[in-house]
């Protein structure tokens, strides 16, 4: 482990000095596009300026004869596209167990590396897998002349990730954030499900028997209300714990079922309140779902701006509404007014919205 004196030195000679603080640009959604699809890939420059983030995926969900196809659209779209101020460009890589990983990244790098935000990793099992990945870009970042550190982002994908999680996300100062990614997780665990995402009918709790269903009634057999249970909520909070402490951002991951916008809603906005910053989208159907679950509403935002109002100083306690709000509640209004601001200054609706 080297000094940590030494976290923030580039770890090659002439690689960019990495950065202190991870820039808090808006990003709701992570819209995943296959760049080996010539239909989906043409969609993409009309995607720019309303999604905060275009991710070309190069690994599951590419067919493994397509690899050098998507990587090489990949490029392409890149060098063809003007991403603006408020798209960024991320990719998610082959895993570093794969035959493809190291071409991915010499390949972009040295390609796109000035349009590159983010390189997502997957299948992160520990922290040296970071380091592997650090090492490798500040090499390719120093070779290419880049002047801006490419950030780097692990999906949450195996038991020993999640084991290491708070080592994970803490591992560079290119960490930018961790996702959760429920299908792969979901096998490695070897958990008995087979969805991507979301919840699942089995997981579930019932209410007690009734006392008083009368003679001859089998309370036991008898119809009983059960609520399924969110089988993500220990990963996601988690994760959320590893990303706050590092001052990086936590992301819910892939909800499969495209056609169920409503449950999928459910799920980005458990992950939103749980505190993730942002999801994946996989199709375009699930964009405005995301934006709606990750900007804060205005009525949360009024209130937040009131309670902030009503106390002052920021300490003691007041009473609004029949409620008492003291300085753990204005910290939690601070939070969404910060969210709501930093929207504001990228999406005119929002800042219209907000009154920011
Ligand atoms: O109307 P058109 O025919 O011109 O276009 C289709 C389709 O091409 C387009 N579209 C997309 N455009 C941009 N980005 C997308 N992600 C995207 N998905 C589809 O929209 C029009 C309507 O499409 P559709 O409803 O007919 O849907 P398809 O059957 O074409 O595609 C559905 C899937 C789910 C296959 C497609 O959306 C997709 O491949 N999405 C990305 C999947 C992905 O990236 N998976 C990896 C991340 S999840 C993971 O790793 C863990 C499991
Ligand atoms: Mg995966």
């Amino acid at each position: 482990m080297r000094s940590p004196k030494d976290f923030f030195a580039p770890l090659a000679v002439g690689a960019p000095t990495p950065v202190r603080e991870v820039p808090a640009r808006p990003s709701r959604m992570i819209h995943f596009f296959d760049p080996s699809n010539e239909k989906m890939a043409a969609k993409v420059p009309g995607m720019v300026g309303s999604v905060d983030v275009l991710l070309g995926n190069l690994e599951d969900a590419v067919r493994a004869d397509r690899k050098e196809a998507a990587r090489q659209g990949l490029v392409d779209i890149a060098k063809a596209t003007d991403f603006g101020e408020s798209t960024q460009l991320w990719t998610r890589v082959n895993s570093l167990d794969s035959p493809w990983a190291l071409d991915d990244l010499v390949t972009l790098v040295t390609e796109i590396g000035d349009r590159l935000d983010v390189v997502m990793v997957p299948k992160v099992q520990g922290p040296e897998d970071i380091h592997y990945v650090d090492r490798l870009l500040a090499q390719l970042e120093a070779r290419a002349g880049l002047t801006r550190p490419i950030l780097v982002h692990a999906i949450l994908e195996t038991a020993r990730g999640v084991a290491d999680v708070e080592a994970i996300a803490g591992a560079s100062p290119r960490m930018q954030g961790i996702s959760l990614g429920p299908a792969d997780l979901a096998a490695d665990r070897r958990m008995k499900t087979t969805r991507v995402g979301g919840g699942h009918p089995g997981y579930l709790v019932r209410a007690d028997p009734a006392t008083d269903l009368g003679e001859g009634v089998d309370p036991v057999t008898a119809p009983r209300a059960t609520h399924q249970q969110d089988l993500w909520h220990y990963t996601i909070a988690r994760m959320v714990d590893a990303c706050a402490m590092h001052g990086i951002f936590p992301y819910y991951g892939p909800f499969g079922d495209i056609k169920d916008v409503v449950a999928c809603e459910d799920q980005f906005r458990n992950a939103f309140l749980l505190g993730c910053v942002g999801t994946w989208t996989l199709h375009p159907v699930q964009i405005d779902i995301a934006k709606r679950v990750f900007s804060p509403s205005a009525a949360d935002v009024a209130h937040a701006r009131r309670v902030r109002e009503a106390m002052g100083d920021g300490t003691g306690a007041v009473m609004l509404d029949g409620r008492m709000e003291d300085d753990a509640s204005l910290k939690q209004c601070l939070v969404i007014l910060e969210l709501a601001e930093r929207l504001g200054a990228t999406d005119p609706e929002l800042a219209e919205l907000y009154a920011v």
